[in-house]
């Protein structure tokens, strides 16, 4: 529908002007004409609550009306392996995007103008997205995830390399097409293996209304672990049995910036909030590993939404956030003119650790010392287990029929195993005895273009093929080691957790019958990553109404490297009515052209 270029060579000279801009045209599609049904409103600092044409805070965004006609944006990410990055004042080698270049070298950057996270994509609620990805890496393929959109229609855009598309060979350019049917506040990040922990990462920002009023938005905040390692390395280390706990990251990075904790050099992250307004911040969690708690010294949030979900105004002074999971707050400074700590507190142990024990940014109100330090260092977070904040209420509900539980209910049994490779033992994660290994040179979508449905028992495919009903899953942890489970596709209602408090020494099974009475089937918290407890169990729900090939997967990338995830097929008849797979070609010819004499090969799970 937009004229799909992912054969064509990188485009020579692509001017500097097209990277990272977004350039609005009238779009083709701007569908169905859609009368108002809300009162007429304007979206302003004092009605958030609105949007536009009729849309408002309470559309039920997931229906066949509850979308705004859009524009389409277009957007040109360009990855390019560069020898030297420096962030916090110490140089790695990484791989960022648009590094401010004319994308016509192929060979290894020395200098550039680093950009990490990558560029913001920001649409309105309803825009059509095209996101050419040129892949000007010489030595690895890739593919885009947009993690948190939900695909209605477009799995085949989903950006899951093995599970949705053959990776983008070097030297080779796909354009993603799909629309922001949600809003809120996202991320874009590399599906092939580790290859996002080397800078692959961006922010996204779908503008819509909200559930409470603010003044100034102060866009996206990105805190990420960083490793001096490539996270080719760490991955390695990562899996190797004797090392035991995964590397400590060497730093977490606010928006790309953080002194460096060993030494000097760096510097730290500053934002200015203006004295007496809301400001709304858009949390998000780009981490390989590490989880933290976020907190602001002398200050409260007010979370507005969770993942994508626009939820009950709900106040916390601090939140915990599991890899992948994004929150927007509002900071309201009605403090004193000075600067304050934002502070990431690593909670340490089996949740990750860092070398840098206190990780902070700095907030300053206008009209405070500029360089100032913070004198006030807050009170610290009283130790809090490796679980996240729950109760949240969203704005448009939605009911899971507790009647169809008992029935419908199933399991992922998630273990972790030991194997030897080379005579070396790895850790390896299964799940009902499956580790989920893809072959980039067959995407699951492939056997569904194919009607072929000998799946291969390492591709962990599970079947859904009833439309438009509740699927139930209990998620069981059989080891210490907890996981922010992400789900592909879908925002899922979270129905409960196993009691944290508990602090259990060995599993705590599901047990149906003195369980169930504990779940929340009535408008629970909703989002796409949860974190499943240590030892313990979560319960998720959602319905099947959108076809395609769904990755669910744990979001540490040592873990998902190392097998850790199933994938839904959805709807299997659906499929090829919704999307053209016709266009896996020419992506995967090209693909499998590269490999036969690519220098590196696949090592681990290739997700
Ligand atoms: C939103 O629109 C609906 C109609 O679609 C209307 O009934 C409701 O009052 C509006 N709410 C807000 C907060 O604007
Ligand atoms: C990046 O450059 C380094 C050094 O030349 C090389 O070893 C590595 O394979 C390159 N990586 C990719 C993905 O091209
Ligand atoms: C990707 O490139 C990195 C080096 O930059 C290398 O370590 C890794 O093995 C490569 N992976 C594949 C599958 O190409
Ligand atoms: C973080 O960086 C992004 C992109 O550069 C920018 O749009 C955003 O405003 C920054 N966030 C904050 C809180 O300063
Ligand atoms: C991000 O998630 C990782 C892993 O779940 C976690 O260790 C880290 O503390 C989180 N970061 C923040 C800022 O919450
Ligand atoms: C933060 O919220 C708590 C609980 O609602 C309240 O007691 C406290 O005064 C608030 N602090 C600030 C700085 O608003
Ligand atoms: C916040 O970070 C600063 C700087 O690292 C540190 O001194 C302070 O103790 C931290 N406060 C909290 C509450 O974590
Ligand atoms: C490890 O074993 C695989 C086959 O399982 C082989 O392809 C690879 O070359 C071996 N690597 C080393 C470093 O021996
Ligand atoms: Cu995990």
């Amino acid at each position: 529908m937009f004229g799909h270029d992912w054969t064509s060579k990188l485009v020579v000279g692509l001017s500097l002007a097209t990277l990272a801009t977004s350039n609005p045209v009238a779009a083709p599609q701007a569908t169905t004409t859609i009368t108002p049904s809300g009162p007429p409103c304007t979206h302003s600092a004092t009605n958030r609550a609105c949007w536009r044409n009729g849309f408002n805070i309470t559309t039920d965004y997931e229906t066949s009306l509850g979308t705004p006609p859009g524009i389409t944006r277009v957007y040109n990410l360009v990855i390019t392996n560069v020898s030297s990055f420096s962030p916090d004042g110490v140089s790695k080698p990484a791989m960022l995007i648009n590094v401010g270049l004319p994308a016509v070298t192929c060979s290894m950057l020395t200098s550039f103008e680093g950009t990490f996270p990558g560029p913001l994509i920001t649409a309105d609620w309803g825009d059509f997205l095209q996101i050419n990805v040129h892949n000007n890496l010489p030595q690895n393929g890739t593919s885009i995830h947009w993690h948190g959109m939900r695909q209605l229609g477009t799995n085949d855009q989903d950006g899951v390399n093995g599970v949705t598309e053959c990776p983008i060979p070097p030297n080779h350019v796909k354009s993603y097409t799909f629309r922001a049917t949600q809003y809120g506040t996202s991320w874009y990040h590399s599906h092939f293996s580790a290859q996002y922990g080397n800078g692959v990462l961006g922010p996204m920002q779908i503008n819509g209304p909200a559930s409470a009023n603010y003044d100034i938005d102060l866009g996206p905040y990105v805190i990420s672990d960083w490793y001096r390692t490539t996270a080719d390395e760490a991955a390695s280390i990562a899996e190797i049995v004797t090392n035991g706990a995964p590397p400590a990251s060497s730093n977490v990075l606010f928006n790309g910036t953080n002194i460096n904790p060993s030494g000097s050099g760096g510097q730290y992250n500053r934002v200015t909030l203006t004295p007496g307004r809301k400001h709304r911040l858009r949390l998000i969690n780009t981490s390989v590993e590490n989880h933290f708690s976020v907190s602001l010294v002398g200050h409260n949030f007010t979370v507005i939404s969770t993942d994508m979900v626009a939820i009950e105004p709900l106040v916390a002074s601090s939140l915990f956030m599991a890899v992948g999971q994004r929150y927007d707050v509002i900071i309201e400074s009605n403090q004193n003119v000075d600067s304050y700590w934002f502070n990431a507190t690593l909670v340490g142990g089996l949740c990750g650790v860092s070398v840098n024990t206190a990780p902070a940014a700095i907030f300053s109100y206008q009209g405070a010392p500029a360089a100032g330090v913070p004198s006030d260092p807050g009170v610290p977070l009283t130790t809090t287990p490796c679980i996240d904040n729950t109760g949240f209420v969203p704005i448009v509900p939605r009911q899971a029929p507790q009647s169809e539980f008992a029935a419908s209910q199933d399991v992922l049994d998630i273990q972790l195993e030991t194997t030897t490779v080379n005579s070396t033992a790895v850790f390896r994660w299964e799940i009902n005895g499956e580790s989920n290994d893809v072959k980039w040179d067959k995407p699951t979508l492939e056997y569904v273009r194919d009607g072929d449905t000998s799946y291969p028992p390492e591709a962990n495919v599970i079947i859904l093929d009833e439309p438009d009903v509740w699927t139930f899953w209990v998620v069981q942890n059989n080891a210490i080691i907890p996981h922010p489970i992400h789900l592909h596709g879908h925002d899922f209602l979270l129905l409960g957790t196993s009691d944290t408090d508990a602090n259990p020494t060995e599993p705590v099974i599901f047990n149906e019958a003195s369980d169930i009475g504990g779940l929340n089937f009535n408008n629970p918290t909703r989002r796409d990553v949860a974190m499943l407890p240590p030892f313990g169990w979560l319960v998720i729900a959602w319905k099947t109404d959108n076809p395609g090939a769904w990755l669910v997967h744990c979001h540490i990338a040592w873990h998902v490297s190392q097998d850790l995830s199933v994938q839904f097929l959805e709807m299997r008849d659906q499929i090829p009515k919704a999307m053209d797979l016709g266009q896996l070609e020419p992506q995967c010819s090209d693909w499998e052209a590269y490999y036969e004499t690519s220098y590196w090969k696949i090592a681990d799970s290739g997700l």
